[in-house]
């Protein structure tokens, strides 16, 4: 790319208040099979004076729209009375107040970058978080800019019955030439990111909601009509998340309609436009042959998450885009705790933790690394990242911790009575954590524009005389593009001590009183770089049971022996820590065997460790959803992370050859699991089936590593008596991903059962494009030419391109290179017609400097080649240029 041509980087220090506010806007949709017409009335009022000759110029965005007219005051304005540019329209001088009118139109039908207004299917719909609406009209594109709308929508009454936008009805009815119009006006200032608009011929499952102050809510979710009977599960997750805001934060939803439209072309999961979400499919629709029991679950949370935006994000809203995490760190935090409170807190817990680990801790120690607040941004889609939203919730749930549950309750409450109605900063919501609860955060907003993620060493020392003991914890945080020398941080860190019965002792900090009883878990408050905690009455050198909870999302090295954390993980009272170390104790045997594997000794699995599998299989105390994820080896990927260079085919060997030892020498013990964890009964979703289900499958899936022909009978039989879809795809991925002889089969087979819906035919492609085979790559070229593929649909991208590229390294990372060539491809196809879709591709290769030399020079060179081409989107531009000029400490 030319140097001319290159992107603009936006900077937080740069932010201005908007010249002009938007007290009213009117939008009239005329849409067409062919173009939508779009006339804009906006009544606006100068907020300041800007430019040196008192002049200020109104700057509206627009993007790959046909201006028609521009009326101003009711004097419809000559072509040189304004100025267009690609990106916007300038009108010099415009007076204090004024109405302006704006007539565009543009081609849904061509918009495949799905963001603006487009078409999927038969359907129109809108997404315009963050820039899309700038798409649709000429209008101050940005989240401070808040108003309310009145939006006419008039199309075809055949084909679009159902119209659509934010707010409450008020109009509608028949026009002539068989058109038809509704009217909708939204009575809360929005800012434009927050506008949609579908119109379709939908079919609608009905409900109601009563909220605690007695308000008759209607619920509505809009899908093809063939679809409705899949809207159930989403219905009711509607109606819990309802109930659950105003029982946990007191917050009741505001209009007298919520609806949910399930959308078949959708780049992310869901959208939380103001009283219309818009979803995937993915997140709305659900059987039990079209959707795994993690599905269910997903459709919970997801719709949880959105329905909790109404509070944070659509009535306080981010003041610009730098402080997303506003929203999306404290929604993602307020969907986690309601999933944990309708699941299982430990399970969730240990979810979301695994989920930040894969994803976001590679993140922040790569070359898009970034802090939870960015500072600066090319194409703000990149920063939809999980450092924004995950990161982003572990630092609300660190500031519970610190607060206790109760103040930051208090605290919550404050900023929403603070700024309901306002586009506000991270800092008014720490302002009003601080304010309500007497409290300085100063060191703790570090946390918002640090990057990295912070290291914690602990030691521990034991004065038997004295019966003192005494911990020590030193952080460190490692450099990060733009940020070499870090502050300490301030670090909750949840803390416990085990005597040798695996019970916790009293922990009495000296000098305190002992008047009252110790607790035995208190949270440690470490903020120095080097700081320790003396605790007296401790009789024996106990075992440290750190960070529980997972406290801070920092990588904790406790120094503990294998023999620790075989005892933590039969032991510990901690859910967490007991995940946690058998984690850890499986991730240090993995690693010693990927050393033996390169000094070309022969591998042998440590008894210890099958012994304690052995123990925790059978330990009758756990619950099946924990022990499942208990005996969840660590991932490929996290071996790559712990070893020096990422080696992706000796973590594969290696995990594969620890799956097959654990099949021959459990056999029986994973027999037995399997046969006893049988759920009784037709399918439903339910957590403890789910979690018995989970449990099964994995013995099932471990029985199948040892690659013997009465296991592959066994889940043969599971695949033919299975009721759910949950159950058909534990049967054949260890049949498909291990190539046993059934596999070409049931292909055939599972294909008849997915046939008819687009999510389940999305596991059908992933599963083929996710198997670890020799001949992966053409296999995923074919899958790219099937009837039901298209390039063009993010769900089918993900199901084939990220399931191959993102979730099959053994053979994307092929040493021939071919994997990155192919990755190269799709990214630069993709990108022509929707570069959210193709950055998020793109970004699989850019931490390629942690990989083995020559498949960082495979990588990097497939970088390059991408960054020559002349057309590149910002969003695929923003991630290939920083991961290739990053500093080579990644
Ligand atoms: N706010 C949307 C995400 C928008 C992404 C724009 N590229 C969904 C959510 O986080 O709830
Ligand atoms: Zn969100």
């Amino acid at each position: 790319m030319s140097d001319s041509a290159k992107p603009q980087t936006r900077y937080l220090k740069d932010y201005a208040p908007p010249p002009y506010a938007v007290s009213a806007i009117q939008l009239r949709f005329e849409l067409f099979e062919e173009s939508a017409r779009v006339t804009s009335t906006l009544e606006m009022q100068r907020q300041h004076r800007q430019d040196e000759a008192g002049q200020t110029p109104l700057m509206l965005d627009g993007h790959d729209m046909t201006l028609h007219s521009v009326t101003l005051d009711g004097q419809k304005l000559d072509t040189d009375a304004y100025i267009v540019e690609p990106e916007r329209l300038v009108i010099a001088n415009p007076p204090e107040r004024f109405t302006l009118e704006i007539v565009t139109s543009s081609k849904p039908q061509d918009n495949a970058s799905l963001e603006g207004l487009y078409r999927s299917g038969d359907m129109f719909c809108t997404q315009c978080e963050a820039e899309g609406f700038r798409k649709i009209t000429y209008y101050p594109d940005r989240p401070d800019v808040m108003a309310p709308y009145t939006v006419t929508i008039e199309a075809d009454k055949a084909r679009y019955p159902t119209l659509l936008s934010n707010g409450n009805r008020i109009d509608g009815g028949d026009l002539p030439d068989g058109r038809r119009f509704a009217v909708w006006q939204d009575p809360f200032p929005k800012p434009s990111y927050l506008f949609a608009l579908v119109a379709g011929n939908l079919g609608c499952l009905r409900d109601a909601f009563i909220t605690q102050s007695g308000r008759r809510v209607a619920l509505e979710l809009y899908a093809r009509e063939q679809d409705v009977a899949q809207c159930h599960h989403a219905m009711a997750a509607l109606k819990k998340s309802m109930r659950w805001d105003e029982e946990r934060f007191g917050r009741e939803y505001d209009l007298d309609v919520y609806m949910i439209v399930a959308v078949g072309d959708f780049n992310m999961g869901a959208m939380e436009n103001k009283g219309l979400n818009i979803f995937n499919t993915k997140y709305v629709l659900a059987n039990p042959d079209t959707a795994t029991d993690s599905e269910y679950e997903g459709i919970d949370s997801v719709i949880a998450h959105e329905y909790f935006h109404n509070w944070s994000g659509n009535r306080v809203t981010c003041r610009d885009w730098f402080q997303l995490s506003l929203k999306e760190g404290l929604t993602v935090f307020r969907d986690q705790e309601f999933s944990s409170d309708i699941v299982s807190g430990p399970v969730q817990r240990i979810n979301d933790v695994r989920v930040l680990r894969s994803h976001q801790f590679p993140e922040d120690a790569g070359p898009t690394a970034h802090p939870v607040q960015p500072d600066s941004y090319i194409e703000i889609n990149n920063f939809y990242t999980n450092t924004v939203y995950n990161k982003g919730a572990e630092v609300v749930r660190m500031l519970q911790t610190l607060l206790g549950r109760d103040g930051f309750r208090k605290g919550l409450d404050l900023y929403f009575e603070r700024h309901d109605g306002q586009a506000v900063t991270v800092e008014e919501f720490i302002s009003a954590m601080e304010a309500a609860n007497g409290r300085a955060l100063t060191q703790f907003r570090l946390w918002y524009v640090q990057a990295g993620t912070p290291q914690v060493r602990a030691a521990l020392s034991h004065d038997a005389a004295s019966q003192r003991l005494t911990l020590t914890l030193r952080q460190s945080c490692p450099a990060t593009p733009g940020q070499s020398f870090k502050q300490p941080f301030h670090i909750p860190i949840a803390t416990a001590l085990l005597d040798q019965q695996g019970q916790a002792i009293p922990l009495r900090l000296v000098g305190e009183s002992n008047a009252a009883p110790a607790p035995t878990e208190r949270v440690l408050e470490l903020r120095a770089t080097e700081e320790s905690f003396h605790f007296d009455g401790v009789a024996q050198m106990p075992t440290p049971s750190l960070l529980r909870g997972f406290s801070a999302p920092v990588k904790l090295d406790a120094q503990l022996d294998n023999a620790q954390l075989a005892f933590l993980w039969a032991h510990d009272s901690d859910p967490f820590n007991r995940w946690e170390s058998g984690q850890e104790y499986a991730t240090r045997v993995m690693l010693g065997l990927v050393a033996a594997r390169a000094r070309g000794d022969s591998l042998n699995l440590d008894e210890n460790f099958v012994d304690a599998f052995r123990a925790c299989l059978q330990d009758d105390a756990l619950d099946p959803a924990l022990r499942a994820l208990a005996l969840t080896l660590p991932s490929e990927g996290h071996l790559m992370e712990r070893m020096t260079l990422a080696d992706p085919q000796a973590a594969h060997a290696i995990r594969s050859f620890v799956r097959a030892q654990l099949s021959v020498r459990l056999e029986a013990e994973l027999l037995t699991a399997y046969h006893a964890f049988r759920v009784a009964g037709a399918y439903r979703y339910a957590p403890l089936d789910a979690g018995r289900r989970a449990l099964r499958n994995l013995c099932l899936d471990l029985l199948l590593a040892g690659q013997d022909s009465a296991a592959e009978t066994l889940a043969l039989n599971h695949y033919h008596n299975a009721d759910n879809m949950t159950d058909r795809l534990a049967a054949i991925t260890p049949i498909i991903h291990g190539g046993l002889p059934h596999s070409d089969k049931l292909i055939a087979d599972f294909y008849i059962h997915c046939a008819s819906s687009a999510n389940a035919l999305d596991k059908w492609f992933s599963i083929q494009a996710s198997a670890p085979l020799p001949d992966a790559l053409p296999r995923v070229r074919a899958l790219m030419t099937h009837q039901d593929f298209s390039l063009r649909n993010p769900n089918k991208v993900r199901a084939v391109i990220g399931a191959f590229c993102g979730g099959n390294p053994v053979r994307f990372h092929d040493a021939s290179g071919a994997g990155y060539a192919f990755l190269a491809e799709q990214v630069l196809a993709l990108d022509a017609a929707n570069p959210q879709a193709a950055a998020r591709m793109v970004a699989l290769m850019s931490r390629w400097r942690r990989f083995r030399r020559d498949l960082a020079e495979l990588m990097q060179k497939q970088l390059q080649r991408i960054l020559t081409q002349d057309k590149l989107s910002n969003d695929v531009y923003e991630i290939v240029s920083k991961s290739l000029n990053a500093p080579a400490d990644d």
